[in-house]
């Protein structure tokens, strides 16, 4: 079996938030589960950004840069960022590369041939904010654009269209014989009565765009920004048996594109469907919305430059359930850093190496499995269902029950009346400390290899560390 996660290809018009973060730091754990699970040549991660869009050009504009440079930069960013934040990505797409390109023109090519485009007259509103065509009934009192609260721009040319129309029953077909087909079922439900409400076909090129992917049968036409993005999937496959085991993760406010219209073309240029797409919610900053004018936006760097990678992505992901909507807060996030990664975590280790070195002289103890010690079995079907809180919950509380036998048992005190009774509950300790070090692998990647060092092996443990340093608020 292959796996093929992807995240969405983000935009480049601004620099990566803890939303974006989100995202990607999920699609990065479901791909560190597999691949400890099947082997690291059978997972491929992909991640990049979204580059052929209107967007791009009134930043690179405002920017004074070129619009090449600024693209080269701003790619850079995100690329560094995820770096920086131990992001394991086995590729980054831009969708300014000739292997994009390719492709594009490629699956393209076979939608044409299969009959399903045709030019004709358009006349719309479209919003540059949500690189989308709107309905007068999407637009507020003022008719703005709810989202971007800006007049949608009135478009009126010859575009080229894509059959959408012709796919509805497919879609309906695909969805009921694939479960997977997006989840969660709140999401699958709204995508299907999207469906059910009738498809209409989509305008899919701009014959007066700067900036894009010319149509490979007419060079006037730039190709819709979403057309050419969604296609990244396929670009950057590494081969038919991982495109069988391909999971899209995205946002809720881009399940339309990933669930109509992909699968649509898909269909229609020949190639099978997305096997599996999981769409998250969205988070608020202390209840309001992250933007740039409430001067709310929270940059993931900074977060790991104090607090240290494994600490951002326990704050995002064990905020709320994964799948819903959901709140971020920075007191939220020390709280759990000083209790639940320093206090719980950090605290138990320490305490556990020290004493064992005090009165064991670091020998480890003979791993007896006290009979009444059972690993949280759970956890891999929680990360095998996207349930990514509750995998880090049973790992927290895995914590909660080690520390708790420590404090139970008070092994320091007991080592000094009977020795061999406090080593007892040593060797007790030790597997719950190797089944919270395997979950580690996975949702602690920074954190582990200190783990396992100072677990040591069957003869001695290692030397005492400090896991999460002491943060002021
Ligand atoms: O839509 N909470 O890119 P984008 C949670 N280029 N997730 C959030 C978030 C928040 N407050 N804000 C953003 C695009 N996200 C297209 C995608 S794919 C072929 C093309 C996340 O830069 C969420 O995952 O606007 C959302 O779907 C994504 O960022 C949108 O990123």
């Amino acid at each position: 079996m292959k796996k093929y996660f992807t995240t969405p290809i983000y935009y480049v018009n601004d620099v990566p938030h803890i939303g974006h973060t989100y995202c990607t730091l999920a699609t990065d754990t479901f791909a560190r589960y597999w691949r400890k699970k099947l082997g690291k040549e059978n997972v491929f991660f992909l991640t990049g950004t979204d580059e052929n869009s209107q967007k791009t050009v009134e930043a690179a504009q405002k920017s004074g840069k070129p619009i090449d440079q600024y693209l080269e930069e701003i790619s850079h960013t995100w690329r560094k960022t995820w770096d920086q934040i131990g992001i394991s990505y086995d590729d980054f797409i831009r969708t300014t590369e000739k292997r994009h390109v390719q492709t594009v023109h490629e699956i393209l090519t076979k939608i044409h041939d299969a009959g399903d485009i045709y030019k004709s007259q358009y006349e719309g509103l479209y919003c540059t904010g949500c690189e989308a065509f709107l309905k007068k009934s999407d637009l507020d009192g003022n008719g703005h654009c709810p989202d971007h609260k800006k007049a949608p721009q009135k478009i009126q040319e010859e575009n080229y269209f894509f059959r959408l129309s012709k796919y509805q029953e497919p879609l309906l077909e695909l969805f009921s014989k694939n479960p997977n087909l997006l989840r969660p079922e709140k999401r699958r439900n709204e995508v299907l009565s999207f469906i059910r409400g009738g498809l209409e076909d989509i305008s899919i090129s701009r014959e007066n765009a700067e900036f894009g992917i010319p149509l490979p049968w007419d060079e006037g036409h730039k190709i819709y920004v979403w057309f050419d993005a969604l296609i990244n999937y396929r670009s950057a496959c590494p081969g038919e048996d991982f495109w069988a085991g391909v999971c899209h993760i995205l946002g809720k406010d881009i399940t339309r594109f990933h669930s109509v219209i992909w699968p649509a073309m898909l269909l229609s240029a020949g190639i099978a469907p997305p096997a599996e797409e999981f769409a998250h919610g969205f988070f608020t900053v202390n209840g309001e919305k992250m933007s740039k004018s409430l001067g709310n936006v929270i940059s993931p760097v900074d977060l790991t430059e104090k607090y240290g990678r494994d600490a951002l992505r326990m704050g995002l992901l064990s905020a709320f359930e994964f799948g819903n909507d959901g709140d971020f807060s920075l007191d939220g996030f020390h709280d759990l850093y000083a209790k639940k990664l320093a206090g719980g975590v950090g605290n138990l280790f320490n305490r556990v190496i020290v004493l064992i070195h005090k009165f064991l002289e670091g020998k480890s103890p003979a791993s007896v499995v006290g009979s009444d010690y059972n690993p949280p079995i759970q956890f891999e079907k929680c990360l095998e269902t996207n349930k990514i809180r509750e995998a880090i919950q049973l790992f927290f509380s895995e914590v909660d029950r080690a520390n708790e036998r420590l404090n139970e048992t008070e092994p320091w005190k007991l080592a000094k009346t009977d020795l061999p009774a406090a080593e007892k509950v040593f060797a007790q300790l030790i597997p719950m400390l190797a089944t919270l070090t395997e979950m580690a692998e996975v949702l602690l990647p920074e954190t582990f290899p200190k783990m396992k060092k100072m677990l040591g092996d069957e003869q001695k443990v290692g030397e005492p560390e400090i896991l999460f340093p002491r943060v002021d608020r």
